[in-house]
C-alpha cells in the first residue's frame, strides 16, 4: 500500500500518534499538524495540497543537483543489485567507497589524502574528535586534549555534536557535555563588532579570543579548534576574511590542530569544492556530509590530513572506532554520480563566477533597502538576511525571533520556503539555482517583508 491511499488529515494523525520529529515542540506540532512535502523536481519541492515551493534550503543545506536526478537513482539501484551491503572492517572493503576516497582526496586542500566515512555529519564528528584526541596520545601527549570551538556553532546533535557545538539550548538538555570543550566568541561582526570597528581590526579580535582560550587553558593541553568555516545553522555568519589565516597561525605558533566542519560548506556552497580552500587553510580534519550525495542517502566522510594519517597508520595499532555504515557501497556510488554531475555541469564554478556573486548582490541590492533589514550578507550560495525593528540602532523586535518568524510563514504561503533562525532569515538554495531562481525568490522575499511589516505595525 502506498501513501496515496491515505488522505492528508490520515497521514497527520498518524504523524501525531506515532512520529517523533527531530527539533520539535511535539506538543505544538500536534496541534497544528505537519506538512507533508510529497515530491520534488529541481528546484521545486510540492506538498500534499499540490502547492508547489521554491526550495531556498536545498532540503536542509544539502541537495546540491536538485531534485529529480533519474542517474542517481540509477546508480544506487544498480549498486543494490550488485551489492546492497558489505562492511569495510576485518580488512575488507568494497569498490565504491575505495574510488570515492580517491576522488575526495583529489578535490580536498593538498595536504588532505585520506577519508573515513559515516552516515551522518554528527557521525563524523565523533569520528574527527575520537581522531584528534587519539592522535596526541599517540603523539605521547595524552594531556593535550583539549577542543576550542565557538559560542552558537552547529557540530550535529549526538553527544560530542553537542558538545562541540556552542548552542546553550542545547547544552541545557544534555546532562553533561563531553569534558574539556571550550567556546569562544563567534566572528559575527553585525552583533559583536564594536562601533566603527573596521572588519579587519574585528577579525583579528575573534580569533584573539581563539588565542586567549589557548593560553588559559596552556598550549600544551590544547589538541584543536573547531570551526564551520562559514556559521550555517547558526545564522549564516561569514567571518572577516582576514579570521580564517589568522586561526591557522595561531594554530600552528601553539601545536593546536586545525578542525573545520564543512558538512554544510562542503562540495561546492561557497564557490570552490571546501570552504577551507575559499580562504586559503590546510585544516588536519575536514568534517563533511550532506552535499556529497545530494541527500539522496545518508553518507558523510571525515577528511583526514597527512600529519594525523600518518601517525594513525606509522604509529597506532588498532582504532577501536567504525560504524556498521562506514563506507556504504550503495551510498558512496550515489557520492561518486553526485560528485560526477556537479563536475560535468561546472556548478562549483558557475556558484563562484556567475550565481553566487549575483545572489550577493541581489541582496544587497533589492533586499537590503527593506526597513525591516538591518544586514544581507553572502557567500556562493549561502546568503542572510538580518531582520530589525531599526535599521539605524539595529534593534531587534521582541521576543526575539518573534518577527522573522512572521517572515518566513508568509514567504512559505508565497512559494518559497527558507529559514528562520533567531532573527536571522537563510537562504541555502541548490546549487542548480540560476538568476532567474534569484530574480524569482527575491521577489517572494520582498512581498513577504511588506507583508510581515503590516502584521508587525506597532509591534
Ligand atoms: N555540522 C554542521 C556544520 C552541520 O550544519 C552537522 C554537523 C550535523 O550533521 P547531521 O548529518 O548529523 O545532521 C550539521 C547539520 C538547521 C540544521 O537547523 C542544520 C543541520 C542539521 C539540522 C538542522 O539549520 N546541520
Amino acid at each position: 500500500m502506498t501513501y496515496q491511499n491515505y488522505s492528508l488529515k490520515q497521514l497527520q494523525a498518524i504523524d501525531a500518534a506515532h512520529h517523533l520529529h527531530p527539533f520539535t515542540d511535539h506538543n505544538e506540532l500536534r496541534a497544528a499538524g505537519s506538512r507533508m512535502i510529497v515530491r520534488a523536481d529541481g528546484a521545486y519541492i510540492y506538498d500534499s495540497e499540490g502547492n508547489r515551493i521554491l526550495d531556498g534550503m536545498a532540503g536542509l543545506w544539502c541537495v546540491a543537483v536538485g531534485y529529480g536526478r533519474k542517474e542517481l537513482a540509477e546508480v544506487a539501484y544498480e549498486q543494490m543489485l550488485e551489492l546492497p551491503y558489505y562492511n569495510s572492517f576485518f580488512k575488507c572493503t568494497t569498490p565504491t567507497p575505495v574510488l570515492l576516497a580517491q576522488k575526495l582526496a583529489d578535490l580536498a586542500p593538498k595536504n588532505v589524502n585520506q577519508v573515513f566515512f559515516g552516515s551522518s555529519g554528527s557521525e563524523s564528528n565523533d569520528t574527527a574528535l575520537r581522531l584528534v584526541r587519539h592522535y596526541w596520545v599517540l603523539e605521547g601527549e595524552p594531556q593535550k586534549n583539549i577542543i576550542i570551538s565557538r559560542r552558537d556553532a552547529y557540530h550535529g546533535s549526538t553527544v560530542a555534536g553537542v558538545s562541540l557545538g556552542g548552542m546553550k539550548h542545547m547544552h541545557g538538555q544534555l546532562g553533561g557535555a563531553v569534558p574539556g570543550i571550550v567556546h569562544v566568541m563567534p566572528p559575527y561582526a553585525f552583533e559583536n563588532a564594536e562601533p566603527g570597528e573596521s572588519e579587519e581590526a574585528f577579525g583579528l579580535r575573534a580569533a584573539k579570543a581563539v588565542e586567549d582560550a589557548i593560553l588559559e587553558a596552556g598550549p600544551d593541553n590544547v589538541a584543536a579548534f573547531i570551526g564551520e568555516p562559514v556559521m550555517g545553522a547558526g545564522g549564516v555568519k561569514i567571518a572577516p576574511r582576514n579570521y580564517w589565516a589568522e586561526i591557522q597561525r595561531i594554530c600552528r605558533k601553539y601545536d593546536v590542530l586545525l578542525m573545520v566542519d564543512e558538512v554544510i560548506t562542503g562540495y561546492g556552497r561557497t564557490g570552490e569544492w571546501f570552504g577551507s580552500q575559499y580562504y586559503g587553510i590546510e585544516p588536519d580534519t575536514i568534517t563533511t556530509a550532506k552535499a556529497l550525495t545530494s541527500g539522496y542517502l545518508p553518507l558523510s566522510a571525515l577528511l583526514v590530513g597527512d600529519r594525523i594519517a600518518s601517525t594513525l597508520i606509522e604509529k597506532g595499532g588498532e582504532f577501536f572506532h567504525g560504524y556498521t555504515y562506514s563506507g556504504h557501497p550503495v551510498a558512496c556510488a550515489v557520492g561518486l554520480r553526485n560528485i560526477e554531475i556537479i563536475e560535468r555541469e561546472g556548478l562549483v564554478e558557475r556558484v563562484k563566477t556567475d550565481t553566487g556573486p549575483y545572489f550577493e548582490q541581489q541582496l544587497r541590492e533589492r533586499i537590503f533597502g527593506h526597513p525591516l533589514v538591518g544586514e544581507t550578507r553572502a557567500i556562493g550560495l549561502m546568503g542572510a538576511i538580518e531582520i530589525v525593528r531599526s535599521k539605524e540602532t539595529r534593534e531587534r523586535y521582541k521576543p526575539s525571533g518573534s518577527a522573522a518568524v512572521v517572515i518566513r510563514d508568509h514567504a512559505i504561503a508565497n512559494g518559497l520556503m527558507l529559514r528562520a533562525t533567531g532573527d536571522t532569515m537563510i537562504l541555502s538554495p541548490p546549487l542548480i539555482w540560476t538568476r532567474e531562481t534569484i530574480d524569482e525568490a527575491c521577489d517572494i522575499i520582498l512581498k513577504a517583508l511588506d507583508l510581515a511589516q503590516a502584521d508587525l505595525a506597532g509591534k
